[in-house]
C-alpha cells in the first residue's frame, strides 16, 4: 500500500531530514510536514500545515481529511530544554504522544506510527561497559522519564489496541541541515560550525564524556528500515537500542583537527554535563541487528569528513 505520511515536529533536526528522505521514497504518495512553528526553507519546498500536536481535534481533522496512514511523531522537548521547563516538557512529550496514539486508535486509516525514544531512558544504574537492550530504565531527567513512559504507552497501544507503533532509542544525532535545539548531545553539531568558521569552540561537556552518537543518514535510514520491516520481525514494542559510534568531545575535536589544522576547543562544562553523566557511554544494539538487520554505515571519521565538506559548501554557497 502507498504511504500517506504525516510528520509532526518536522521543523526540527530529525524532522527536516526525514521529510527530505521521504519526499524521495518510492512508496510515499503524499507527505504532509507539520509543526507548531513556521516552516524552515526545506519544509517550504513541499506540503506543510501548521499543527499543535497537543490539540487532538486539529490532529484528528488533518488525519481524517488527508486519509493519513502513517504518522511520524517527532514533536518533543529535548533533554536540556526539558530540565528547564519540566511541566511544559511533560505536556508536549506525553500528551502529544497520547494524542497521536488515540487518533491512531480511533482512525482506522492509520496503519503505522514511528516515534523516537532516546538513550535518555537509561539512568546511572544502566551505565555498564555496554548498555544492553534489557538494561534497567530508571532515568533521572524529565526527558528520560517522558521517554520511558512513552515507551510503555507505545507497547500498551500495540498490545491492547493493535496500533502498530515502532520506535528507536536514538543516540546523539549529528547533521548539517538543521541545528538541534535543547539537547545534551548538541555540542557534537555546534563544534563543526565553529570549526568551519575558524573559531575556537567552547564545549559545554567535559572532554572525556563519552556518549553514543550517530550520523543523520544512518538515523533516517534506521527509521525507514524499521517502518518497512515485516511486523512479525519486530520483537521490541517499547523501543530498540540503536547506535553507530561512541566518542568523547576530545576524540571528536581530534578527528576534526585532523582535517582542520589548528582547530581548538576549550571546555566549560555546564548543567548539561550532569545529564550526560547519567547516560550510557556505549550501547548494545544486537536486538535491532537481529530483528530487522540494522547496521550503521558511518564511522567517526566518515562522519567528520562528510560534515565538514557539506558545511564548507553551505558556507560558500548558502542557497
Ligand atoms: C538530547 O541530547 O536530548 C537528544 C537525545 C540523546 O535524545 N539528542
Amino acid at each position: 500500500m502507498e504511504k500517506r505520511v504525516l510528520i509532526t515536529g518536522a521543523n526540527g533536526q530529525l524532522g527536516t531530514e526525514i521529510t527530505m528522505a521521504l519526499r524521495k521514497h518510492p512508496r510515499v504518495e503524499r507527505l504532509i510536514a507539520t509543526d507548531i512553528a513556521l516552516p524552515n526553507q526545506i519544509l517550504q519546498q513541499g506540503e506543510f500545515l501548521p499543527l499543535d500536536v497537543c490539540n487532538r481535534e486539529q490532529l484528528a481533522a488533518i488525519i481524517q481529511e488527508h486519509k493519513i496512514n502513517e504518522i511520524i511523531h517527532l514533536a518533543a522537548y529535548l533533554s536540556a530544554k526539558a530540565e528547564g521547563a519540566a511541566l511544559a516538557a511533560w505536556d508536549l512529550n506525553m500528551n502529544g504522544l497520547l494524542n497521536v496514539l488515540e487518533v491512531a486508535r480511533t482512525h482506522t486509516s492509520v496503519r503505522q506510527i514511528f516515534w523516537p525514544s532516546s538513550i535518555a531512558v537509561f539512568g546511572p544504574d544502566a551505565r555498564a561497559t555496554v548498555t544492553l537492550q534489557s538494561a534497567p530504565t530508571n532515568p533521572t531527567t524529565v526527558y528520560g522519564i517522558s521517554k520511558v513512559a512513552g515507551e510503555q504507552w507505545a507497547s500498551y497501544y500495540t498490545h491492547k489496541h493493535g496500533v502498530d507503533i515502532r520506535s528507536l532509542r536514538y543516540p546523539g544525532l549529528i547533521s548539517y541541515q538543521t541545528l538541534p535545539g535543547g539537547g545534551t548531545t548538541d555540542y557534537a553539531v555546534e563544534i563543526f560550525h565553529s570549526a568551519v568558521k575558524g573559531e575556537i569552540y567552547s564545549c559545554f561537556l567535559r572532554e572525556n564524556t563519552t556518549l553514543p552518537m550517530m550520523y543523520m543518514p544512518d538515523a533516517v535510514r534506521a527509521a525507514i528500515e524499521l517502518m518497512d520491516a515485516p511486523a512479525e520481525d519486530i520483537s521490541v514494542r517499547t523501543s530498540y537500542n540503536l547506535t553507530a559510534m561512541s566518542f568523547s568531545p576530545a576524540q571528536l575535536a581530534a578527528a576534526i583537527a585532523n582535517r582542520v589544522p589548528g582547530f581548538e576547543v576549550m571546555y566549560r562544562p555546564d548543567a548539561r554535563q550532569n545529564i550526560a553523566e547519567t547516560w550510557p557511554s556505549y550501547i548494545d544494539d544486537a536486538v535491532a541487528r537481529r530483528d530487522w538487520g540494522w547496521s550503521p554505515v558511518y564511522s567517526l571519521d566518515d562522519m567528520v569528513a562528510d560534515m565538514l565538506q557539506h558545511l564548507q559548501e553551505l558556507s560558500t554557497n548558502p542557497e
